[in-house]
């Protein structure tokens, strides 16, 4: 079924549902409280869906199945879309193939600036780290290409709108001897483009350091990352049990099991989700 139908209406809310294989109650309710779906009911096409309200919906399901919040998917589908993903994971890639550090810091600042920090992460970032990482395994010579991506991640992160913060501190720290940053750079991002108020300690921070700077903040919460076994910490989890605060793990290094009295997060939506949630 295409999205219009032959006679050149558009769907019908009932067509769209059974489409997206979601439940007309939902969709008229997003309609009904974020404004997603059909624009304007011209007489005689009450409620008609369009290709380009079909797409949105289409999106808005997969950032829910994702986990991101309905207001937030609405909110993400609904801003200005400019460049579309696919064609701008080839421009980053291609540009990190070229060490072309300008034109890959262009096509991601303005994915950013787009469509957000949550979708443009897991959409455009990580695909195109992980086809890097691949040219890298099998030629190893290419790990320059690894530098000049995540320089422009980190530097387009850098330039995310950040509004003042609000509420209280949430700290980010890779542990000590831990290089990989690009995974917390995103979630400060993520979370100050929420209002959050988010300090970032950056790569290889050692646990008597995280610990004098837990003291001096007071962080409400603090988020330890580490990429590989070899660099996990439970010494620096262990060290900040004297403080009133929430002790998150996330990254792939760190055991299945959680630490006694920590919280583990495994996406990006997830963090994102759990440290901006007001609760009940
Ligand atoms: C970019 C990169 C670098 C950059 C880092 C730049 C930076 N500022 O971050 C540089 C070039 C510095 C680097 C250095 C090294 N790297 Co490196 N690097 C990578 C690469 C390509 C991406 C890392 C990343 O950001 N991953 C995040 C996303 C892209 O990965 P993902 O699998 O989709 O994400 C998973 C989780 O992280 C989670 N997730 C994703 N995003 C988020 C966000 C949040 C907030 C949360 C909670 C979860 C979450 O969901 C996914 C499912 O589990 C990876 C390849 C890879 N597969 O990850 C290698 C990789 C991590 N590096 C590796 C290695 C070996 C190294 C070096 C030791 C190389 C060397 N010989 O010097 C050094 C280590 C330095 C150190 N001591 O830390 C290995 C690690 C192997 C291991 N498990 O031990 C990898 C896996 C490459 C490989 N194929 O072998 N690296």
């Amino acid at each position: 079924m295409s999205a219009v139908d032959g006679d050149g209406t558009a769907w019908t809310a009932g067509q769209v549902a059974r489409h997206l294989r979601i439940a007309e109650s939902t969709l008229r309710s997003w309609h009904r409280r974020y404004g997603v779906g059909p624009q304007a009911s011209r007489p005689g096409s009450y409620r008609r869906y369009t290709p380009v309200d079909v797409e949105r919906l289409q999106r808005m399901r997969d950032l829910i199945a994702a986990g991101m919040l309905p207001s937030e998917a609405a909110y993400t589908v609904c801003t200005p879309t400019g460049q579309p993903l696919d064609e701008a994971l080839d421009d980053v890639v291609t540009a990190a193939r070229s060490l072309d550090n300008t034109r890959c810091l262009a096509a991601l600042e303005s994915a950013f600036a787009a469509r957000g920090v949550v979708e443009v992460w897991e959409r455009l970032c990580r695909p195109a780290l992980l086809a890097i990482d691949a040219d890298q395994r099998a030629d190893p010579g290419c790990v320059d290409r690894e530098h000049v991506l995540s320089w422009a991640i980190a530097a387009a992160l850098h330039r995310v709108d950040r509004p003042a913060g609000e509420g209280s501190l949430v700290l980010l720290a890779c542990t000590e001897a831990e290089q990989h940053t690009l995974p917390l750079e995103a979630l400060a991002a993520a979370l100050a483009e929420r209002r959050a108020t988010v300090r970032m300690l950056g790569a290889a921070v050692p646990t008597a350091t995280l610990v004098h700077a837990v003291a001096a903040a007071r962080p409400a919460a603090v988020v330890l990352w580490a990429q590989s076994p070899a660099t996990a910490r439970p010494e620096a989890v262990r060290a900040l049990g004297a403080f009133p605060l929430r002790r998150i793990t996330a990254g792939p290094g760190w055991p299945r099991r959680r630490l006694p009295g920590t919280e583990r997060f495994t996406s990006l939506a997830a963090a994102v989700t759990a440290l901006t949630d007001p609760g009940p």
